[in-house]
């Protein structure tokens, strides 16, 4: 039936039932007087029906007595459950921390042998590097240049190698001032980025040179940074590493990224990182780079994407053993080509970049240090950066 339908008959249904339930009560009612009142009445009057009201109601105070005697019990039980369940957490609670605090040792004191080991390994590596046992012409296939791999006796990996910074183009050369006939810095940088696919280097550069020059004369120092929301800083220095390049007007994260090598583009796909550096320190000169350690990408740019003769000589010679002097170029390139060239250009190198790396178990500490050998063969730390854990 619907609810619609069920509507007009629900009120004759209401009247129905009040009738049955009158009906009911009336035969109850009738019952009682019948067969229940008489028998109640019969009972009362008799003799040893007081009794045994009364021998009924001693026996129901015994039986509350028991009762409450059996919940005192019940309760004083509950109560030692409540107890021991609170003990045995907190004894759960105890024993968690203490396991805690045990692993967090464990894991400091893991730490802190990783750190030694990779401090170790970066100190031998400095060690390398000051033993060279010739200072004037440094090439890759040196001892330092080689990656040492080795074992400790607590059973961990420790791996270091050297890097030498020479064999890259210092950007913060752009903080150098420019010599009279000799290559411009910026020349180098924009030949650089070229090489890595920008064809439109000229405003990068020179807002980068604006931000590492002692001066505030340019078009992209601290006026223009101030104006800047939210309002930022030009430090007038060398950088201290490439995080900071990203602050530079026009300069973003696409510069940085590493591009791959198949690209139609080919000779114009090389990665930033791969050829140039940060060394950062102050200079009036530029550093520059290393013939025998710089890559074909690195010499390209220093020399002029033109020099291409100059670049294969330099390629050539290296390979039959490193390079001593550099008046060699002078007869390749021209005196006058070699005469621009030549502060940009070395056969030694001074800046070294150091990375250790400690591993057991899956655990690992990492240090890199970037380091300056001096002509007499010291070597002095100029940044150390230990890998957060
Ligand atoms: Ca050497
Ligand atoms: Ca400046």
């Amino acid at each position: 039936m619907s609810i619609k339908a069920f509507q007009p008959q629900q009120g004759r249904l209401i009247v129905a039932g009040a009738y049955f339930a009158g009906l009911s009560g009336l035969l109850f009612v009738l019952y009682l007087l019948t067969f229940v009142a008489p028998d109640a009445l019969r009972r009362r009057r008799s003799p040893s029906f007081k009794q045994r009201l009364e021998e009924e109601n001693h026996r129901r105070e015994r039986l509350e007595k028991a009762d409450r005697a059996a919940q005192k019990r019940g309760g004083v039980l509950v109560l030692l459950l409540i107890l021991t369940g609170l003990i045995a957490a907190l004894l759960a609670q105890s024993h968690a921390l203490t396991r805690a605090r045990t692993i967090e040792r464990q894991a400091a004191q893991e730490h802190t042998q990783l750190r030694q080991a990779a401090t170790e390994a970066a100190r031998l590596a400095l060690q390398r590097l000051a033993d060279d046992p010739d200072l004037t012409v440094d090439a890759l296939s040196e001892d330092w240049a080689v990656e040492q791999t080795e074992q400790t006796p607590l059973g961990i990996q420790t791996q270091v190698s050297v890097r030498d910074e020479q064999a890259f183009f210092d950007l913060n050369n752009l903080a150098a001032p420019n010599s009279p006939g000799r290559r411009a810095s910026e020349d180098i940088a924009m030949d650089l980025q070229t090489l890595c696919g920008d064809f439109a280097p000229s405003a990068k550069t020179s807002a980068l040179r604006d931000f590492v020059d002692e001066d505030t004369d340019g078009a992209r120092e601290t006026d223009f940074y101030r104006r800047l929301v939210p309002p930022a800083t030009c430090p007038n220095r060398a950088l201290y590493g490439w995080r900071e390049i990203l602050h530079v007007d026009g300069w973003s994260e696409e510069q940085l990224a590493r591009r791959p090598r198949a690209s139609a583009m080919d000779g114009f796909n090389a990665s930033l990182i791969d050829h140039a550096t940060l060394i950062p320190v102050a200079r009036t000169r530029p550093i520059p780079i290393n013939v025998n350690t710089a890559s074909r990408e690195t010499l390209r740019a220093v020399m002029g994407i033109e020099q291409d003769a100059l670049v294969d000589t330099v390629l050539v010679l290296r390979e039959i053993h490193p390079i001593r002097q550099l008046d060699v170029f002078s007869i390749t390139a021209g005196p006058e080509t070699f005469d621009r060239l030549q502060p940009f250009l070395d056969v030694r190198s001074h800046y070294f970049r150091i990375r250790a790396r400690a591993e057991r178990d899956g655990r690992r500490a990492a240090v890199e240090t970037l380091v300056k050998r001096e002509d007499d063969g010291r070597v002095l730390v100029l940044q150390w950066v230990e890998e957060p854990s």
